[in-house]
């Protein structure tokens, strides 16, 4: 059975991240989605939420599970009896920034990082830059699911109270 790992932050899960968990979802049999916990960030949902938002994401993908985790990324492959970290990719520098993850990550357990090419219309799009944009009013529907859209303006209006 092939298993493959999606890892991110996902604060929140945006339309990219869903464009490669659903590519993937169809090469491999089974799709863990791994909220990476980083103890050093705060992010604007906790990891809780950022599961219970993807896991609503996802809910049609039916051999896509989602869990957290905190440590090396390749030491939830081998937990998970998968051989293979899945990456998405937007542009050079993101090719860039994963290369030397990628040959570390193989050294290590000698798991492979497979790079799915983002779609061009979410070639521009980060959590980070949604939520900025989001913040100082601008429109980011065609970036976020509507549940997640809902969430990310409920977090801004409680944030602004
Ligand atoms: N379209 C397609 N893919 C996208 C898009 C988009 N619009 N936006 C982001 N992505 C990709 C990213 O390139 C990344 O592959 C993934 O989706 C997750 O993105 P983010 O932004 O949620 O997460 P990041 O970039 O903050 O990455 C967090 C990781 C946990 C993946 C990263 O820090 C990591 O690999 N940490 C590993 C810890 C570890 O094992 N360290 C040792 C490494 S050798």
């Amino acid at each position: 059975m092939s298993a493959a790992v999606c890892p991110g932050s996902y604060d929140p899960f945006t339309l990219g991240h869903r464009f490669v968990v659903e590519r993937t979802a169809a090469r491999f049999d089974r799709v863990v989605v791994a909220v990476v916990v980083n103890p050093n960030k705060q992010g604007m949902f906790t990891v809780e939420e950022r599961i219970a938002l993807i896991e609503r994401d996802c809910a049609d993908l039916e051999n896509v599970e989602v869990r957290s985790w905190t440590g090396l990324v390749v030491d939830l492959l081998v937990a998970e009896g998968a051989d293979t970290m899945v990456k998405g990719l937007r542009s050079e520098s993101d090719f860039a920034y994963e290369i030397p993850m990628a040959q570390m990550n193989r050294e290590l357990t000698g798991c492979e990082t497979y790079f799915m090419l983002t779609d061009p219309r979410y070639a521009h799009v980060s959590s980070s830059l949604v939520k900025e944009v989001a913040k100082l009013g601008g429109d980011v529907t065609p970036y976020l699911s509507e549940h997640i859209h809902q969430a990310l303006a409920d977090r801004l209006s409680q944030t602004r109270s």
